[in-house]
């Protein structure tokens, strides 16, 4: 059933590790918001899209329920989501739209020092404890293990210390976590990253137009992190080769240059990183008055 009230509905992580980042992000979407007194809850001031503040692990439930129309997730509580949907004859009613380049990590196997570990054939009736049952349950299947799989809610890497498990399966960034409880890596299960999910439910007109509205703005917010304005000038004889040497721009700008046949001036956005190498690469041939320009907001 479609959500009838007119107001957009995302759901962001209250606290927690994606939860400054998912704000910052729709802040930069140009959204602006006052929280409610209870916390859960941001009143979209100048767009009527509003906020719910929830634990992370609720995000695709509340989606795939229609409760939101967004949602702002890791990748691995999204996958797990759809995964014990599945389990339940049921369908995820989310799709991914953007990967959000943050709350990167990976769902990783971890065992004790002294264990060997010589690939997945090596967790052959082995217990390994977890958050992401269903995750887990999936790679096994794939990798043609059997092994018992213990669910622990939290601070799962005690399990082999306490004697429950042999492995545990848990998310990683810096590795320090499992350093401390004397654990090593031995395999990923999945690499995660935030990411911005939309209702499958078909919306009114009117709030499809903001749906539509803001998922553009968030593209252009997340293609111009990147994007630098290049401007050089160069010999019009090298200017395949510039235009070469230039990461991920599109047709430039080339201006001739008054009282200079020979030279034009080239202006070009370019969609990747603009390393000194390239520069150094650039001038090589010829550019010269290089200058390399942040890029501050951007629509397709
Ligand atoms: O209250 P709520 O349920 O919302 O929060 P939470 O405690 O479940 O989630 P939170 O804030 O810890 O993580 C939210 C999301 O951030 C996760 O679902 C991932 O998508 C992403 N993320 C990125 C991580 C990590 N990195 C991470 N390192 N989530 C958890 N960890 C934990 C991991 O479980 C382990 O305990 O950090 C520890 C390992 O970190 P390192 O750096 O020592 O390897
Ligand atoms: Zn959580």
């Amino acid at each position: 059933m479609a959500s009838c009230d007119k107001r957009i509905k995302i759901a962001l992580q209250k606290s927690g590790r994606l939860a400054d980042h998912s704000l910052d992000l729709l802040e930069r979407c140009g959204l602006k918001f006052t929280k409610s007194k209870d916390q859960l809850f941001c009143y979209g001031e100048n767009m009527p899209v509003d906020l719910l503040l929830v634990r992370d692990d609720d995000i695709p439930g509340l989606v795939s329920d229609d409760v939101c129309d967004l949602g702002i997730a890791g990748m691995n509580v999204i996958q797990e989501k759809r995964l014990q949907l599945e389990k339940q004859g049921k369908a995820a009613q989310f799709e991914k739209v953007y990967a959000l380049d943050f709350g990167h990590c990976r769902l990783a196997i971890a065992t004790q020092g002294d264990t060997d570990y010589t690939g997945s054939q090596s967790l052959q009736n082995m217990r390994i404890a977890t958050s992401y049952t269903a995750t887990l349950e999936q790679f096994l299947r794939e990798q043609n293990v059997i092994a018992e799989i213990v669910y622990f809610s939290g601070a799962v890497e005690i399990a082999p210390r306490l004697g429950v498990a042999d492995f545990i399966c848990d998310l990683v960034s810096t590795g320090s976590t499992l350093a401390a409880n004397d654990l090593t890596e031995v395999q990923t299960v999945f690499e995660s990253e935030a990411v911005i999910i939309q209702t499958l439910e078909p919306l009114s007109a009117a709030k499809q137009k903001w749906v539509d509205r803001i998922l553009q703005r968030l593209g252009g917010v997340l293609q111009v992190r990147e994007s630098k304005y290049i401007m050089l000038h160069a010999p019009r004889s090298a200017l395949r080769e510039i235009v070469r040497l230039l990461p991920g721009a599109e047709s430039p700008t080339v201006i001739p240059l008054e009282g200079d046949g020979d030279r034009v001036a080239v202006h070009a956005v370019c969609h990747e990183a603009v390393f000194w190498e390239t520069l150094e690469n650039l001038k090589s041939i010829g550019a010269s008055s290089l200058l390399v320009l942040p890029v501050e907001k951007m629509l397709a």
